[in-house]
C-alpha cells in the first residue's frame, strides 16, 4: 500500500491549484537546474537504478531506452516525443496527469530532453482531449513566462522548446512510429522496426518516444533517487503506478498505488469493492482492452504487476483494469472489442487488414450462436496467424482478447451454439 509521503501525483483529483504557483508549493520545479547540472550520465544511470518500466503498455525499461540515443552527435538533432495519445479502451490515467498535474510532465520533458541531448520536445495529445490540451498548454505557457523552458531553461544552461500537437482521433497514432508519421504531417501509418526511433525517428533523427506517465515521474525520481523508486513494488516491477479501474466496481477511479499491490486490495481500498460482492466477479481485463481477460476467481489473489500478470496469462499493459460482473455477456463484449480493432486497423498489412475483419465477422456469428463448434478452433488458429505477423502491435491487440475469451470462456461460446435461445437473448 502506497504511503502518502511516497505519492508522486499529489493533485490527481484536482483538489489543489494546478498552476505553476500550486505546483511549486507541492515541490515541483524544485532544484531542476541542479538535477540537470549533475549531467546526462548521472540522470540515465539514476533512471536505470529506479527500475522504471515504460507506462504506455509495453513496459520497456526507460533508462535503457534513453541509453539507445546516440552519445555523439552526427549533425542530426535529437528529439523527445511524448505519447499523450491515450486511446487504449479503459485507459484514462494520463488524462488525469494532464488535467490536474501538468507541471510534472513539463518539468519531466525538460530533464528527459536534456538527458537525450534534445533541444525540442513534441507532445502528441489525443484529439478528443480538448480540456487536457488547454490545461497542458497553459502549463507550458506559464513555464515559458517563468523562464523554466525556452532559452537557458530553468537557468540550467540548456535551451529547450516544447510543442503541443493535437491528434485527430485515430487509435493507431498511439503506436510510436505512426505517431511520428502523423507529427510529420503524414497519414498515421506505423513504420517497420528496426530501425527503432532512437536510430531514425522524427524527420529521420534520433528520437525517444515515451508515455506521459513515464516522463511525469522523472523529476520526482531524480529528486528522491532511483533507489527510492526501486524500493517500492518488487524487483523488475518497481515504483508507483497509476491504475485506472472501470466497470463493475462500486467506485470506478484512477489511483496512484504501489506497483505489485494485490488486486483485492486495489479494489477494496479504492473502489469500494465489486458491485454485488466478490461472488459476482466474472472477469477482469487487467491492462487495457488489448490484453487477454482473466476469470474472476483467478484474479482475487492476483498481484498487479508486469511479471505476476504474465503468469496469469495476461499483462499489466497500461494498468487500465476493466472489471466485469456476472451480468456481462463475455462473447458479446469481446466481439465489441474486435469491432474496435477492425475499425482502427490502418490497413497497410494483410494479416491485420483482413484478419481483423475476419475475426470480427466470426465473433459476430458466435454472438448469434450461428457457428459450428469446430469454428472456435479455427478462429483460435486465425488469431495465431495474425499474432506476431504484422507491422505493429495492433494485430496482436486484436488477437489477444479473442484468445483470452476462448481460453477462459469457451463454455459460453459452446453453450450459445448449442442453445440458440441464449444467442437470441444476446442479440437483443
Ligand atoms: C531500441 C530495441 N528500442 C523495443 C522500444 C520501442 C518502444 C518500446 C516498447 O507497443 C504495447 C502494445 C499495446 N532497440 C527495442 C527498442 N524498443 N525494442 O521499446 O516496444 P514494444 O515493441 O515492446 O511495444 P510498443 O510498440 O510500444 C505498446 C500495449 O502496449 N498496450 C497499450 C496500448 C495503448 C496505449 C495508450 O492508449 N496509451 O499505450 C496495452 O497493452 O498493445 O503491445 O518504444 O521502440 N531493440
Ligand atoms: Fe496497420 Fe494493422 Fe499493420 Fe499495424 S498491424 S501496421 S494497424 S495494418
Amino acid at each position: 500500500m502506497l504511503k502518502d509521503e511516497n505519492r508522486i501525483f499529489t493533485n490527481l483529483y484536482g483538489m489543489h491549484d494546478r498552476t505553476l504557483a500550486g505546483a511549486k508549493k507541492r515541490g515541483h520545479w524544485d532544484g531542476t537546474a541542479a538535477i540537470i547540472k549533475k549531467g546526462r550520465d548521472w540522470i540515465v544511470n539514476e533512471m536505470k537504478t529506479s527500475g522504471l518500466r515504460g507506462r504506455g503498455g509495453a513496459g520497456f525499461p526507460t533508462g535503457l531506452k534513453w541509453s539507445f540515443m546516440p552519445k555523439e552527435s552526427d549533425g542530426r538533432p535529437a528529439y523527445l516525443v511524448v505519447n499523450a495519445d491515450e486511446s487504449e479502451p479503459g485507459t484514462c490515467k494520463d488524462r488525469e496527469i494532464m488535467r490536474h498535474d501538468p507541471h510534472t510532465l513539463v518539468e519531466g520533458c525538460l530533464i528527459a530532453s536534456f538527458a537525450m541531448k534534445a533541444h525540442a520536445c513534441y507532445i502528441y495529445i489525443r484529439g478528443e482531449y480538448i480540456r487536457e490540451k488547454e490545461a497542458l498548454q497553459a502549463a507550458i505557457d506559464e513555464a515559458y513566462a517563468a523562464g523554466l523552458v525556452g532559452k537557458n531553461a530553468a537557468k540550467s544552461g540548456w535551451d529547450f522548446d516544447i510543442y503541443l500537437t493535437h491528434g485527430a482521433g485515430a487509435y493507431i497514432c498511439g503506436e510510436e512510429t505512426a505517431l511520428i508519421e502523423s507529427l510529420e504531417g503524414k497519414k498515421g501509418m506505423p513504420r517497420m522496426k528496426p530501425p527503432f526511433p532512437a536510430g531514425a525517428g522524427l524527420y529521420g533523427c534520433p528520437t525517444t518516444v515515451n508515455n506521459v506517465e513515464s516522463i511525469a515521474v522523472v523529476p520526482t525520481i531524480l529528486r528522491r533517487g532511483g533507489d527510492w523508486f526501486a524500493s517500492m513494488g518488487r524487483p523488475n516491477n518497481a515504483g508507483t503506478k497509476l491504475f485506472a479501474i472501470s466497470g463493475h466496481v462500486n467506485n470506478p477511479c484512477v489511483v496512484e498505488e504501489e506497483m505489485s499491490i494485490s488486486f483485492e486490495e486495489l479494489i477494496e481500498k479504492h473502489c469500494g469493492g465489486i458491485r454485488g460482492g466478490w461472488d459476482n466477479l466474472k472477469a477482469v481485463i487487467p491492462g487495457g482492452s488489448s490484453v487477454p481477460c482473466v476469470r474472476g476467481e483467478h484474479m482475487r489473489d492476483a498481484i498487479m504487476d508486469f511479471d505476476a500478470l504474465k503468469e496469469k496469462g495476461s499483462s499489466l499493459g497500461t494498468a487500465a483494469v476493466i472489471v466485469m460482473d456476472n451480468s456481462v455477456d463475455m462473447v458479446k463484449a469481446i466481439w465489441r472489442l474486435s469491432k474496435f480493432y477492425k475499425h482502427e486497423s490502418c490497413g497497410q498489412c494483410t494479416p491485420c487488414r483482413e484478419g481483423t475483419g475476419w475475426m470480427m465477422r466470426v465473433m459476430a456469428r458466435l454472438v448469434k450462436g450461428d457457428a459450428t463448434p469446430d469454428e472456435i478452433d479455427m478462429l483460435l488458429d486465425v488469431t495465431k496467424q495474425v499474432e506476431g505477423h504484422t507491422i505493429c502491435a495492433l494485430g496482436d491487440a486484436a488477437a489477444w482478447p479473442i484468445q483470452g475469451l476462448i481460453k477462459n470462456f469457451r463454455d459460453e461460446i459452446e453453450d450459445r451454439i448449442k442453445d440458440k435461445r441464449l444467442a437470441g437473448m444476446a442479440a437483443e
